[in-house]
């Protein structure tokens, strides 16, 4: 009888009411994703959720502004990683659901009843639905309570906010259909920002989702300007030339793969766990890359089966064609190079492996892909014409210790680059390097690519990288020249042995004066005993000209520096790329961040690209650059840290991997012939 009981009434129950938590978590990630009808506000003064804020509010929100801020000065939390809010699967079932945050905290703390702790002046009210689902789980048992959590409380609470809600164009593809909770990427947010013109926004309409006016605007606090560089992009020909540029927009993005967030759960332990669920990440990191709209992407941390199953498919349907090479060994994730099929053709595509067996410098399982594409230009420039473009993409090693092996990487994806990037005339088409160096800017890896040059010799591998300071440890691993060995083929210049010496025989070796000498020496006069004699034709010896020496003078005139290092304990690299991010945020005063492990921020993510060097007659110092083929238009401002622990640190509902993306636009000169 009581078993009948079970089976038949409580367990239905139950199930029901786990599926109506559900229901009502994801409403209330709607409510916090959904998008104010401000696209931007400064300082928070402005109003959320389509409502002027009250001048409560808005002193409860500085004040958490400030407490967040006052935690986070980059140099405090760079020492002090632990600052990071870590909350247990436990307390979110005890706790206030996950979402709530320190802001919320503020009005409604954990033991509260919920919205009697709230100010007066906030207007909420309880939905006669939902009211009824608060009556019924107040009258259940303990445990049914605890099994649903505090997201009742959350579900039951509904503003009477304005109703207005994006409008969206339902979805063509059924993969975005997944979770139509998220409204992150919404298109009121593109209207300042311009680049995603004709985008079809993958969420259905949401009106019946109501933001709550305390919680977090992850949108406005982690809002990114577009910034418009080309005024300062010293080209004078560029505004009245302005129609001779192919423009297009490059996104560089470690999308966080989901095996590697269950290898070390412990990096994201502050995030809820709907949040790190890959369905509503994928969901999310589609809709972004789709807001941002740009015809080359550059992924990290791709996993395989999810490359193969939904990301493939999906970005083949908004006419990407999508090139993958996964890690060597047992990871699972990899780099994807994406391009826009109605803009680029592929010339050609070469994965890297980093692994070389039996090489302790290059024993890790890191990849780069190096693509060659043709950009297409319209039909009515038919007459012009567009240099190609390389793009190259990676993912260097973590290891904050192995700096060795981060730069050996870094010189195997340079090789690759010079040998894709080298046109017929010995120059280089326009490069664009995108990835995670796993270093961060004005390390000793960082100026190698910026610099070109690089004096190892001696450097603990720690400091490459810059990630963290070792120099405690008294086992320091030291950098010794050479330091990888030739068996590698790679010289120290960066670039393939096997090139180098092909080219010098076929091109580079001999001179012309040189080769010249040969026309009057006794083996070129003599005749082969196949050709038939002629008299005085095949048989003719020419006169040598009296200024002509006798004996043959060797030349050499092989380029010293092409192949070989100039100096002993450095390498080098003739590529000329500079960083479309100045890694500084002026008006704020501090660094750009693109992740935040452990809470810390830091930038180690990148988009190089060729420029020309400026001249400068102290080589020792920073190089300056100005732009040459390929001009950098604009790009995506990125955030700093006390922006992003203000939002709970990455990921957070709003982006959903530990990286934020990097988005530039560029272009590239269209000449006459
Ligand atoms: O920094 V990353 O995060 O570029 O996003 O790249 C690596 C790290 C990624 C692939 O190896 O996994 C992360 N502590 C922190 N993060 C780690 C660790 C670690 N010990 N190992 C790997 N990762």
């Amino acid at each position: 009888m009581i078993g009948t009981v079970l089976c038949y009434v409580l367990l239905p129950v139950a199930r029901l009411l786990r599926a109506f938590r559900d229901a009502f978590f994801t409403c209330r990630k709607n409510m916090l994703l959904a998008k104010s009808t401000t696209t931007h506000i400064d300082g928070l003064s402005a109003p959320i959720s389509g409502k002027p804020v009250s001048e409560e509010q808005q002193a409860l929100l500085q004040q958490w502004l400030e407490e967040g801020a006052g935690e986070v000065h980059a140099s405090e939390s760079a020492s002090k990683p632990e600052k990071v809010p870590t909350i247990s699967e436990a307390e979110w079932l005890e706790g206030p659901e996950l979402l709530m945050t320190s802001l919320s905290d503020l009005n409604v703390s954990p033991q509260s009843g919920g919205q009697e702790q709230l100010p007066s002046e906030v207007q909420i009210e309880t939905s006669p639905g939902l009211q009824e689902f608060v009556e019924v789980t107040g009258s259940l048992p303990a445990e049914e309570r605890e099994a649903l959590g505090d997201n009742a409380i959350w579900a039951a609470v509904r503003t009477q906010a304005d109703p207005q809600m994006v409008e969206a164009a339902p979805l063509s593809t059924e993969v975005w259909i997944e979770d139509p909770a998220v409204l992150a990427w919404s298109p009121a947010q593109e209207t300042d920002v311009g680049p995603t013109e004709g985008a079809v926004w993958p969420f259905q309409n949401a009106g019946q989702f109501q933001p709550l006016p305390l919680e977090i605007p992850y949108h406005e606090i982690l809002w990114r300007d577009w910034e418009d560089l080309s005024a300062q992009a010293c080209i004078p020909e560029l505004s009245s030339e302005a129609g001779s540029l192919f423009e297009f927009r490059v996104m560089s993005y470690n999308i966080l793969a989901q095996d590697l967030i269950e290898q070390s759960p412990h990096l994201y332990m502050h995030c809820h766990p709907d949040i790190m669920d890959w369905s509503y990440r994928f969901t999310n990191l589609l809709q972004e890359i789709q807001h941002w709209d740009p015809e080359i992407l550059c992924l990290q941390e791709v996993q395989e089966n999810h490359y193969w199953e939904q990301l493939e498919p999906t970005l083949t349907m908004m006419g990407f064609a999508c090139i993958y090479k996964r890690r060597t060994g047992r990871k699972t994730d990899g780099c994807a190079i994406c391009y826009k099929q109605s803009k680029f053709q592929l010339i050609s595509a070469s994965p890297v492996e980093y692994f070389r067996p039996g090489l302790d410098i290059l024993n890790r399982d890191n990849v780069g892909l190096v693509l060659l594409l043709q950009p297409l230009l319209p039909e009515s420039l038919g007459d012009k014409s567009v240099s190609p473009l390389c793009v190259a993409n990676t993912h260097v090693l973590y290891n904050p210790r192995r700096g060795d092996i981060k730069l050996a990487q870094m010189a195997l994806l340079l090789a690759e680059v010079d040998k894709t990037a080298k046109m017929a005339d010995g120059n280089y088409c326009p490069i664009i390097l995108c990835g995670d160096l796993n270093s961060v800017p004005d390390s000793p890896l960082y100026k190698f690519i910026r610099n070109g040059q690089l004096y190892y010799h001696g450097m603990p591998a720690w400091k490459v990288s810059g990630q963290e300071d070792f120099c405690q440890n008294p086992h320091q691993r030291k950098l010794l020249t050479p330091l990888w060995p030739s068996s590698l083929g790679i010289t120290d210049s960066c670039q393939y042995v096997s090139l180098c010496q092909s080219k010098k025989s076929d091109r580079r070796k001999y001179s012309r004066d040189f080769l010249l000498q040969f026309r009057y020496c006794d083996v070129a006069c003599e005749r082969p005993a196949d050709l038939i004699l002629l008299e005085g034709v095949t048989d003719a010896t020419p006169d040598r000209p009296a200024h002509w020496p006798k004996e043959l003078t060797v030349v050499n005139n092989s380029d010293p520096d092409l192949c070989y290092s100039r100096y002993p304990g450095s390498i080098q690299h003739g590529l000329n790329l500079t960083s479309a991010y100045s890694h500084f945020l002026p008006e704020r005063g501090c660094p750009e961040i693109t992740t935040m492990p452990m809470g810390v921020g830091a930038t180690v993510d990148y988009i190089f690209y060729s420029a020309k060097p400026v001249k400068s007659d102290n080589e020792e110092c920073r190089r300056m650059y100005q732009d040459g083929a390929l001009k950098l238009l604009g790009h995506l401002s990125l955030l700093s840290e006390d922006i992003l622990w203000s939002a709970n640190g990455l990921p957070n509902p709003f982006c959903s991997s530990d990286h934020l993306c990097l988005l530039a636009s560029f272009g590239l000169q269209i000449s006459d012939f």
